[in-house]
């Protein structure tokens, strides 16, 4: 597992944030999930590359409202790619992967959090190979936490922060995480004067399926 501050240069972050808009407003885009149970999930999410819910998993081609995964853009697949070879000069151990989905979870600040789960969805040959998960951090800060079992009480916290990209592969592939909570008026004033981002948080996890 690997934290790597404010990696993200802010015309980056604008970037991300352009593109995350051009494809958040059509079909395919932003909506609130459900859990099995009718609950919805404390965010707006979005999936390029293959669809992903809490309860179909990857398994249905279309969502609920017929829309099909938008294409991942090529932009995050490059992005990605050089974070890992970044990141490789601090932990060789990193394996490689080749993104090609990508969820998109948008927090309103208060509002949003995420409990703590696994990302255990993947094939088995990406679980088992430890393929990383490369998680982009943009707007808002999250405390975010990450432990060896779903308790929240045992587990770790760390803020994350805009520009900020943890990644988590090999041994650490299978770690509990999620977002306790987003933390209001926190984003650089940088990126929200130069894009629309509304009061929130985005985050990004590559994965390869
Ligand atoms: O928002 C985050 O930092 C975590 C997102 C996450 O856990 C997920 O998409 O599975």
């Amino acid at each position: 597992m690997i934290l790597m501050k404010n990696y993200i240069s802010i015309k980056d972050q604008v970037d991300i944030v352009n593109i995350c808009e051009k494809w958040g407003v059509g079909p395919g885009g932003f909506y609130q999930p459900s859990h099995e149970n009718g609950a919805k999930l404390r965010l707006q999410m979005m999936c390029f590359g293959r669809n992903w819910d809490p309860v179909t998993k990857y398994k249905k081609r279309c969502r609920s409202d017929g829309s099909e995964a938008l294409p991942l853009p090529h932009e995050l697949i490059s992005l990605t790619e050089t974070t890992l070879q970044d990141a490789r000069a601090h932990l060789q151990k990193l394996p490689s992967m080749c993104p090609d989905i990508c969820i998109v979870n948008f927090y309103p600040p208060v509002y949003g959090r995420l409990g703590l789960h696994q990302d255990c969805d993947e094939s088995n040959d990406s679980l088992r190979r430890g393929l990383p998960v490369v998680s982009i951090s943009i707007g808002d800060t999250a405390e975010f936490l990450y432990g060896r079992t779903r308790d929240k009480y045992k587990a770790e916290s760390v803020l994350l922060k805009s520009g900020d990209v943890l990644i988590f592969g090999g041994k650490s592939r299978l770690v509990f995480h999620g977002v306790k909570q987003v933390l209001p008026n926190t984003a650089p004033l940088e990126l929200l004067q130069e894009t629309a981002l509304r009061p929130g948080r985005l985050n990004l996890t590559l994965r390869q399926f």
